[in-house]
């Protein structure tokens, strides 16, 4: 007996996207990576293979980064994987909450080690103690090392690739500096670069802004933030970048001596950016098509698929090369998918999938009239460009597709902010899933009353004022209704 062919119909279903971003976020956002074929899952529960096509991305953004980074005279460097766990512990304050996360090596084959050694969570202390022998005067100052690594922590909530991994890559920048003032304003130059690799690579806009004491990195003085609000209506903490103020300095007896031969403490803060960051990526621009690409973090920019009939293919396939050759003048890097196997429509479903961000459709009558058809993935607009123009009109459409990616990310942004004067204009809000502004009287009760009677929500960042202080508010505090002192962010978040 014949089989029967499945309809073709069905066969578009399973292998296309099958659920709605606006309906169900999680199963849609777990179809995207998988189908895009960015993450394998692995019998670890929270531990994924980046493929490639996500691996290339992080290469982009390490790129970019290391060279702004560069640009402040960070250096990279490759501290130990394993960390003593006296080493661990001499910090006790930044370490205190953690501990249920640590993973821990303790044996060799069947031998018991004598001291275990933790799976680094975040390099501090061994940094730290090397910092300590590097560090003798002011001349050695400022030492900024960076990083690029995978850090393990054991969380218990529920993985999500990407957003909440337990082993993820990302970079730890740790920097000590003779003065707080000089520290300080590292601190933000660190902020400013990671606003630009979201905005710049990502097309995404920021909050920026304070932890609250009680989010803020214990070890530190103060924590500065990055929260980007996504489709679903949470945010997510991007990265962030500590002043530690001289905790560490004195728990690690990381001291220099000044002009004066005087003894001095050292003035640090880290800094991180992890693969968190293409979790919000995705998160921001897919849809129910597939992933969507920034161009500047697609490795591949744009697919040129022919449209070939038995009697013109010669003459489509060898306009679909002279096209390759406009567009790679233009530096774009382009994919000619010249399979012979698949028809046209089965590779238009495909590299909407994988999310690349232009399509350069050729067939027999753009053959006759000396065009190509330009087909944005982000709004699915055609543009018939004549061959002389390609190249250019390429990069024009790369480049707006760019911009419109960053406009439709701010107006989703803008669309669900929301102002609450009232505790019940709070609740109601964060119900309805909105970035909710209010004013707040800086106390941690009432930081953790919103908490609790918002299901969760939090403070998730004081944005930043003028000054690059903290926004003060004027009136009352949403919560207790006394005189408020500082704008806030609220949201449920990841
Ligand atoms: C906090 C602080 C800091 C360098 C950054 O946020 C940027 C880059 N580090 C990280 N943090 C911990 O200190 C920590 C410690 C332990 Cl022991 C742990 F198991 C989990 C942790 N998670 C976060």
């Amino acid at each position: 007996m014949p089989k029967t062919k499945e309809p073709k119909k069905d066969q578009k279903k399973e292998i296309g996207i099958t659920i709605k971003k606006e309906e169900e976020f999680g199963e849609w956002f777990s179809q995207i990576i998988t189908k895009a074929e960015l993450v394998e899952y692995t019998d670890v529960s929270g531990c994924y293979v980046f493929r490639p096509n996500s691996y290339s991305i992080w290469e982009k953004v390490q790129a970019f980064m290391d060279s702004e980074f560069r640009k402040l005279g960070v250096r990279n460097a490759y501290f130990p994987l394993f960390i003593p766990e006296k080493l661990l512990n001499r910090e006790k304050e930044h370490v205190e909450g953690f501990t249920p996360e640590v993973a821990w090596v303790t044996h060799t084959g069947e031998s018991k080690l004598s001291e275990r050694l933790a799976i680094r969570p975040t390099s501090e202390t061994i940094m730290y103690d090397s910092y300590k022998k590097w560090i003798r005067s002011w001349r050695d100052l400022p030492l900024k090392i960076n990083q690029w690594c995978n850090v393990v922590r054991w969380e218990f909530k529920n993985p999500v690739p990407f957003i909440r991994s337990r082993e993820f890559l990302w970079q730890e920048g740790h920097t000590a500096h003779r003065t707080k003032d000089e520290a300080e304003k590292e601190v933000f130059q660190i902020l400013d670069i990671y606003e630009k690799t979201y905005n710049d690579l990502y097309a995404m806009p920021c909050i920026k802004g304070f932890k609250t004491e009680k989010e803020k990195f214990a070890g530190a003085l103060y924590t500065t933030t990055i929260e980007i609000f996504l489709p679903n209506g949470k945010s997510a903490q991007a990265c962030t970048s500590h002043c530690l103020g001289q905790n560490f300095a004195k728990a690690f007896d990381i001291s220099f001596l000044d002009e004066k031969e005087e003894k001095q403490h050292v003035w640090q803060n880290s800094w991180g950016y992890s693969t968190r960051s293409m979790g919000i990526m995705i998160c921001m621009h897919s849809d129910n098509k597939g992933l969507v690409l920034p161009p500047r973090v697609a490795s591949t920019q744009a697919v040129i698929v022919p449209i070939t009939f038995a009697d013109s293919k010669e003459k489509v396939l060898s306009k679909a090369r002279e096209v390759k050759k406009c567009l790679e003048s233009e530096g774009i890097s382009v994919v000619l998918d010249d399979r012979d196997e698949l028809t046209p429509g089965w590779k238009f479903n495909e590299w909407e999938m994988k999310g690349i961000p232009l399509r350069i459709e050729v067939g027999p009558k753009d053959v006759e009239k000396d065009q190509a058809v330009i087909v944005r993935r982000d709004n699915g607009k055609k543009d018939f460009v004549k061959t002389a123009d390609l190249g250019k009109k390429a990069k024009e459409a790369l480049e707006q597709m760019h911009k419109d990616l960053y406009d439709r990310a701010l107006r989703l942004r803008q669309d669900n902010e929301a102002e609450a004067k009232e505790f019940h204009e709070l609740t109601k809000a964060i119900k309805d899933r909105k970035l909710v502004k209010a004013a707040w009287c800086s106390s941690t009760e009432c930081e953790e009353m919103i908490k609790d009677k918002t299901g969760g929500a939090k403070i998730i960042c004081i944005p930043f004022g003028k000054d690059m202080d903290r926004k003060e508010a004027k009136g009352r505090c949403v919560c207790c209704g006394k005189p408020a002192k500082y704008e806030v962010y609220i949201a449920k978040s990841y």
